[in-house]
């Protein structure tokens, strides 16, 4: 068993801690960025005016535009040749944003991710099976280096071809696997259809992340794959997975590492901090890193912060991100997040939450959420229907309305649901999936 004492801290022990590595980070901002000395004149700062972390509000913010405006290399403070890695976001519009790791910089990234393990329920001598991908993207690389420094033995298969993941796990009996949530659920399924069930797999946690999920999915991964699931979070521009991570016997919150990564919650309008367990958009310090770090960055995440009287550390906890504030739709003028439909699902036994959301615009408002789920297929065994019976269509009438009816009474929202039988929509095929889709694409999955 491997402990990490810094989660013990007493909170004004861990302020201290903080306040010393933030006076110390903007001193350094100020001798090593070409970024930041110009932000810090703007707004008539020095670090003299820094004296504890509650300074931080004085900093200025950083978006992911400063990144790309400076793109690739001008938020690095330290030479190029003394990086030891590159990695970059796995943004899908514009150019990607750079991140630069100097040595030590892996040495906190390969701690938070082994605490990010160790709260996951992993442990020194266990196989890690990682289905992230390794490239560019941190994912991969990240959980395998977590992994080793805890102790454990990686098998760094990556993303994709679910049918060779399967037959690893089947023969190489890891304890533990990780990957986005949607990938456990085309792993699971694979599982299922090969008899590998919660009783026969020999896994026992699966740390999920790098999207935003909900109840609906654990309860199918626990349930399919026999283990205890948690949330791994984080982010490229910070440092990449192990931002954050749930406790497998506490799971509803993730912590975040504080001592390296100072957290706050932001108004998104006003951009002033909320108070404590408000949502907002989570902006985070990197406290400790060398070679790019970033003051007060703007995550663009949906989440509200707390402090868990009962929790077995002293850190902050982190509610499940709702979503990215850009992902947010206006439907009818109802404010609503993709993993709101989600959490929905999870209260309609039954429902598979493989799912595609559409939304429909007319005259430029969206007036209409069209949805996209699938059915289990041991339900529809256990009721014996099959295609083509009379009853079969019926039965698909009253659970689209019941799980219409589950949405409307969550989220607020009429929506239009078609249930499909499990495995006939798209699946995951490896990384992050989008489940928004454009309306010629939903009728292609209806035809
Ligand atoms: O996704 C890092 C990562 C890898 C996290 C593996 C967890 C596991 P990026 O590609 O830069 O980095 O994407 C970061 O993904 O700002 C969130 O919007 C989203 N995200 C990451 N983890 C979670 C999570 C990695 N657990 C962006 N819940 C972030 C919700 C998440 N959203």
């Amino acid at each position: 068993m491997k402990t990490f004492p810094v989660e013990h801290l007493e909170l004004s022990q861990l302020r201290e801690l903080q306040s010393e590595r933030l006076k110390k980070l903007v001193k350094y901002l100020e001798d090593k960025s070409s970024f930041y000395p110009k932000k810090f004149k703007e707004l008539g700062i020095s670090s003299a005016d820094i004296k504890s972390i509650e300074d931080i509000r004085k900093l200025p913010i950083t978006y992911k535009q400063d990144l790309r405006n400076t793109y690739p290399f001008g938020m690095l403070t330290v030479p190029k040749n003394q990086l030891q890695r590159i990695h970059c976001s796995s943004g899908s519009t514009g150019k990607p944003t750079v991140v630069g790791y100097t040595k030590e910089d892996i040495d906190v990234f390969s701690e938070v991710v082994a605490r990010s393990l160790n709260a996951a329920g992993a442990k020194p001598g266990m196989q890690l099976h990682n289905a992230y991908g390794y490239g560019i993207f941190t994912g991969g690389l990240g959980l395998h280096y977590g992994a080793e420094k805890l102790g454990m033995h990686v098998l760094p298969i990556s993303g994709g071809m679910t049918s060779r993941q399967v037959d690893l796990i089947t023969d190489f009996k890891p304890e533990v696997i990780c990957c986005s949530p949607s990938y456990a659920l085309t792993i699971a399924d694979e599982m299922a259809k090969r008899g590998l069930n919660s009783e026969n797999c020999s896994l026992k946690y699966a740390v999920l992340g790098s999207e935003a999920w909900t109840e609906a999915i654990r309860d199918h991964v626990e349930a399919s794959l026999g283990v205890q699931a948690t949330n791994i979070y984080g982010l490229s521009e910070i440092i990449g997975p192990g931002v954050a991570n749930e406790d497998w016997e506490e799971k509803g919150g993730s912590y975040i590492w504080e001592d390296h990564f100072y957290a706050e919650i932001l108004d998104p309008k006003t951009k002033e901090p909320v108070p404590m367990g408000k949502q907002g958009v989570l902006v985070l310090t990197t406290l400790t890193k060398k070679g790019m770090p970033l003051l007060r960055y703007w995550t663009n995440d949906i989440t509200s912060l707390y402090y868990d009287p009962n929790a077995k550390r002293n850190m902050v906890k982190m509610n499940p991100i709702v979503g990215r504030a850009d992902d947010m739709l206006i439907i009818r003028g109802v404010n609503v997040y993709p993993s709101q439909i989600e959490e929905a699902f999870s209260h309609v036994e039954g429902v598979i939450p493989n799912y595609y959301l559409t939304p429909i615009e007319k005259q430029q408002m969206l007036v209409q959420l069209e949805v996209d789920v699938e059915v289990s297929r041991d339900l529809l065994k256990d009721k014996n229907l099959k295609k083509g019976d009379r009853n079969y269509e019926d039965f698909f009438n009253e659970f689209s309305l019941r799980v219409q009816t589950e949405i409307k009474k969550r989220v607020g929202i009429t929506t239009n649901v078609k249930i499909h039988e499990q495995d006939s929509l798209p699946k995951c095929s490896g990384g992050k999936i989008d489940r928004i889709l454009k309306k010629k694409d939903m009728a292609n999955l209806r035809k």
